[in-house]
């Protein structure tokens, strides 16, 4: 019997990756091959499977640690003459999907073990867009377009695939929404609690799925010049987000208009007044604040679904789209309720401005109980926001402008500003959301009425 050091192996241009996964524990009978760990850089999750087999006899790494080629994993209780894992093939990429994946299958497959210098093993490669080599090979040949595929380590994506579960009906709980194993089983529990229909969320009768067209391969360098541009790391995730919303939230848009004639004239003199002081209001903290009170008054809209249940929630954090040159965030302002319109413009213009920069942490853009989407800066009339699930509808604001409005007896010039009210029919009947809209334009329209 001899004590062996299982290390990291060369994974390419990889340093101190994150593990994500902790495989085996002491203890663990292990097999040559298996995987032990499961570490995740900014665009892929790879599995580092032991270069022999054993009994655990002490786990060196856990969950969270950085690692790099050498980083001794654990150490295994090797039966004398134990045979190494044989070497393994490079990859063959046929067509490197990424970056990652490029590296991965040039890279050399090396697990140090001092004992018995052991040959090769080749660490699972998972990149964010499909990696024809990997367990992820499945994703590649179901055609799932680039920018739809689920963020899982392979291991999550192999215990998918065991069950039968298409991952990209899954909810990912994980640290960038990655899926977790846990969230396959609360989906399993979750299909087979409602006798195998369709689980919670889908729109889709039991055992059917949608039969589409798969998505045209066209030689556009047949038509004239072109250039392909990987997609931002944003465009991927919030991408494979609004697409599962749209697909799997019935959504409907109520569109109404507010008279902020009033209100324009309240927010330019708020800000001429505060000049001197560098705060700038903008309409959005005002619909922040009517926002928060008509959620009060109609608590449905302040609500989640979770299976037949609706969660009301009793605090009021309210998302605001932000546009930024890697793509679409939605920062979250906490308790707005709790807060003036004055700090309510201050926060959204320093979110705002850390969005921009890419400085927003994970935890800024959580906890979202409706969301504002505002494109009133730059243009437009009307349009249909999507759902950022599992909230049950968001606020799209277009630009507002001067109309002449009959007041009775004459057309008065007013500003009017476009209310698009996107809800999620199972939770909201059209007649709530057209008084949700109208209550809120009612606001807008004489903001006094916020403190009745
Ligand atoms: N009508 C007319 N003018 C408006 C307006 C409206 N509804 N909303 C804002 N404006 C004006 C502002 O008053 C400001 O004018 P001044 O500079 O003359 O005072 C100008 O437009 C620019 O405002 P802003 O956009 O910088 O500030 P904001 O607080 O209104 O919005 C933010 C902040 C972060 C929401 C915005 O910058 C943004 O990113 N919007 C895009 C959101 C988006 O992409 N939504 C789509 C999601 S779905 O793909």
């Amino acid at each position: 019997m001899s004590i062996v050091e299982i290390k990291v192996p060369d994974i390419g241009d990889f340093d101190q990756v994150e593990i994500i996964e902790v495989l085996v524990a002491v203890g663990d009978t292990i097999q040559a091959e298996q995987s032990l760990i499961t570490v995740e850089s900014d665009k892929a999750s790879m599995e580092i499977p032991a270069s022999q087999g054993g009994v655990v006899k002490a786990l060196k790494v856990k969950v969270g640690d950085k690692v790099a080629e050498g980083t001794v994993i654990l150490e295994v209780e090797a039966a004398e003459g134990a045979a190494a894992a044989p070497a393994a093939e490079t990859p063959k990429a046929a067509e490197p999907a990424s970056v990652e994946a490029s590296k991965a299958a040039e890279t050399p497959k090396t697990v140090e073990a001092p004992a018995a210098p052991a040959p090769a093993v080749a660490p699972v490669m998972a990149s964010s867009t499909p990696d024809r080599t990997s367990p992820t090979a499945a994703f590649a040949e179901a055609d799932v377009p680039l920018r739809n595929l689920p963020h899982a380590s392979p291991s999550v994506r192999h215990f998918a695939r065991e069950l039968g579960v298409n991952l990209a009906q899954v909810t990912g709980s994980g640290p960038k929404n990655r899926i977790t194993a846990d969230d396959i089983r609360a989906y399993v529990k979750q299909a087979l609690s409602t006798g195998g229909a369709s689980p919670v969320g889908s729109t889709l009768p039991a055992g059917e799925g949608f039969s589409v067209l798969g998505w045209p391969k066209v030689d556009f360098a047949k038509f004239g010049e072109i250039e392909s541009k990987p997609l931002s790391r944003i465009k991927k995730i919030s991408g494979a987000n609004l697409h599962r919303n749209w697909v799997m939230i019935p959504h409907v848009t109520n569109n109404d208009v507010a008279d902020i004639t009033d209100l324009e004239a309240l927010r330019q003199q708020l800000n001429a007044e505060n000049k001197k002081a560098g705060i700038k209001v903008t309409m959005l903290a005002f619909l922040i604040k009517a926002v928060v009170a008509a959620l009060k008054k109609f608590p449905e809209f302040n609500a989640s679904l979770d299976g037949d249940n609706l969660v009301l929630k009793h605090y009021y954090h309210i998302g605001f789209a932000a546009d930024t040159p890697n793509g679409l965030v939605v920062p979250v302002i906490r308790d707005a309720d709790k807060k003036g319109v004055l700090e309510l413009a201050n926060e959204t213009s320093e979110l705002a401005a850390q969005a921009r920069e890419g400085k927003l942490s994970p935890a800024q853009m959580q906890g979202g109980c409706f969301s504002i989407s505002s494109l009133g800066g730059i243009g437009g009339t009307d349009f249909t926001p999507i759902i950022n699930a599992p909230e049950v509808a968001i606020l799209g604001v277009s630009r507002s402008a001067m109309q002449p409005v009959w007041d009775g007896t004459a057309f008065q010039p007013r500003l009017m500003l476009p209310l698009s009210l996107s809800y999620d029919h199972r939770v909201i009947d059209g007649a709530s959301a057209a008084r949700f809209n109208a209550y809120l334009a009612g606001l807008l329209a004489d903001f006094r009425r916020i403190i009745l």
